[in-house]
């Protein structure tokens, strides 16, 4: 898809597990999907990305997959699917369906092949010789620990660098990559016209493997030697007309403007995850620190500004399954709550590139708040338990830290109603329901026209309304403020002015003197006149329009 389609088009990120149960049994599936399409219709989205619903032993939640070709009979049969495809298209919203291609399930049977001696699909990972106890390089897995794993049939170790039952792919393999492609071609012949790579700028490994001395491996494994080659040859292999986003971790970026320039026949866009790392203290997520604002603008104009120069294209987000809730970790809970939760969103969907909504965004849904290890699920929240337990931080500590940073703060089920569970589910919920949704719930947003979901379904429809917010060239405005994050959006003689306050006191602000008498597009609070210079409420975001003059 062209960039200039991708400006106007809007995805909504469904957890499956989490989204809405129909059978009773606590999971999400995907006739639960099905059964809420009119809702996600009613807000004017065009995609669903469905996090991975395929066979998996779930010990990271389905990224961990053992058969690319079928779906996990947990959420559904491949009818369920089919039905879910057919049912969306009639709302004219397709499918994005997650791929993870940087490692499989070690319950996956080219692993167990592979363990049983197959040295075909031996090949398909990545050994290295060693001795059990001395792993073949220092580098650590991202949910902690070494990356490396002794395996006792093959008498070698394998490497992975999530979980050790998500072994990693060997990508310099051409038989792997035939496996992705024909992967890819069987949910194409589907109907599936939308994928998310899963961390996939981490899929090319370094051609000699050697201990890092100054960190936890990833510079040699991160956008790696042969990564745009392996971009371009899927993108030559037919995937070049669908719609595509590379997951990218610790990335640049040089490199997404490479991933994501037309010219380059690679992806349509990309998720960077720098601007969600200005509250930990020195790059670690699990040492808090209060959201350093400055850093946060910083880098999402150097994004905007560096995108848009080099012809590449963003998704534009605030959250997704692995990070909390926005309204927690920048905006407010409290007072302020639903009017924070519109100022963030503002922010996000004014900015150039494609908007991305994570389910329960839309309601203003705040972090869990839990305090006790049994209430998390989530592998690398409760791995990250332990280690804090032997470095003998205090439980309370540790849960202080988890509370503010675990994933399973954007993985609580979705909020429908004030009733039980939040009518998630009939049964047992596999992850607590949030007991805020007495509260915050869609049913209460439903009824209240003034609410973030109406909101939001605005800011949907005001992007596909306005070519100046799908294309118009960014600007940064007032970088120095301390409270406060502007920007214009330029397109012809037609500018937007957007400001938004990202503190709970009063911000003046000093903008653009532009000729004419702008209309306000959209705003967290009751409308006022726009000024040069004039006084932004706490969490005010307005969005000022001024047409083309003459
Ligand atoms: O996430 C990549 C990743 O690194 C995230 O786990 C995130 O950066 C990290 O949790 C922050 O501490 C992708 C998926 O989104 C995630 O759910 C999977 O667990 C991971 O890859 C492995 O597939
Ligand atoms: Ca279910």
């Amino acid at each position: 898809m062209k960039q200039s389609e991708l400006a106007g088009k809007v995805v909504y990120q469904i957890y499956v597990k989490s989204f809405q149960d129909s059978n009773g049994d606590g999971i999400g599936d995907l006739p639960g999907v099905t059964s809420r399409l009119d809702y996600l219709a009613g807000l004017g989205v065009d995609y669903l990305w469905l996090t991975p619903i395929y066979p998996s032993p779930q010990r990271d939640n389905g990224y961990d997959v053992a058969d690319y070709r079928a779906i996990n009979p947990q959420y559904g049969t491949m009818q369920d699917f089919e039905t879910l495809c057919a049912e969306a298209k009639k709302r004219g919203i397709g499918i994005m369906l997650d791929m993870v291609f940087n490692h499989t399930s070690t319950d996956h049977q080219w692993f167990q092949k592979a363990i049983a001696g197959d040295k075909t699909y031996q090949d398909y990972y990545i050994w290295r010789d060693g001795v059990p106890g001395a792993p073949p390089t220092n580098w650590e897995s991202k949910f902690g620990g070494s990356a490396w794993q002794w395996e006792e049939h093959v008498g070698k170790y394998y490497l992975h660098l999530f979980d050790v039952t998500q072994a990693d792919l060997n990508w310099e393999n051409p038989a792997v990559r035939r496996e992705v492609c024909d992967i890819l071609h069987f949910w194409r012949g589907k109907g599936v016209d939308a994928f998310r790579f899963d961390v996939v700028n981490l899929i090319s490994k370094p051609d000699v493997f050697e201990d890092d001395d100054r960190g936890d491996g990833r510079r040699f494994y991160t956008d790696g030697p042969r990564i745009h080659q392996y971009l371009k040859e899927l993108h030559a292999q037919g995937f070049g007309d669908a719609v595509t986003v590379g997951e990218m971790s610790s990335t640049s970026l040089d490199n997404c403007v490479r991933y994501t320039n037309p010219d380059e026949g690679e992806l349509s866009m990309v998720f960077s995850f720098h601007h969600l790392k200005t509250d930990y203290k020195n790059g670690d997520k699990w040492q808090l620190e209060p959201n350093r604002f400055g850093e946060l603008k910083a880098l999402l104009d150097k994004w905007q500004l560096g995108m848009q120069a080099g012809g590449g294209w963003n998704a534009v987000f605030w959250c997704n399954h692995d990070q909390p809730r926005p309204v927690s970790r920048f905006g407010d809970e409290g007072r302020y709550r639903e009017v924070s939760a519109k100022m963030l969103a503002t922010a996000i969907h004014m900015l150039r590139g494609t908007p991305y909504i994570y389910q329960g965004e839309e309601l203003g849904m705040t972090n869990a708040h839990f305090t006790r290890l049994d209430q998390y699920r989530d592998v690398e929240s409760t791995n990250r338990y332990h280690i804090l337990k032997e470095q003998g931080v205090p439980e309370e500590e540790i849960f202080r830290i988890l509370g503010a940073r675990s994933r399973d703060n954007g993985r609580t089920p979705m909020q429908w109603t004030a009733g039980p569970n939040g009518g998630f589910t009939t049964g047992t919920p596999w992850l607590a329901v949030n007991e805020n949704t007495a509260a915050i719930n869609a049913a209460a947003c439903l009824a209240d026209p003034d609410s973030v979901l109406y909101y939001y379904k605005k800011l949907v429809a005001l992007r596909k309304q306005y070519p100046v917010i799908q294309v118009g060239e960014y600007a940064p405005l007032m970088t120095g403020s301390p409270d406060v994050y502007a920007y214009t959006r330029t397109l012809g003689g037609e500018t937007l002015v957007v400001v938004c306050n990202f503190c709970a006191r009063p911000a003046a602000v000093t903008l653009p003197a532009l000729p004419g008498s702008p209309e306000r597009l959209i705003g967290s609070w009751d409308e006022q006149p726009y000024a040069p210079s004039m006084t932004l409420r706490p969490y005010e975001a307005a969005v000022y329009r001024f047409a083309a003059q003459g």
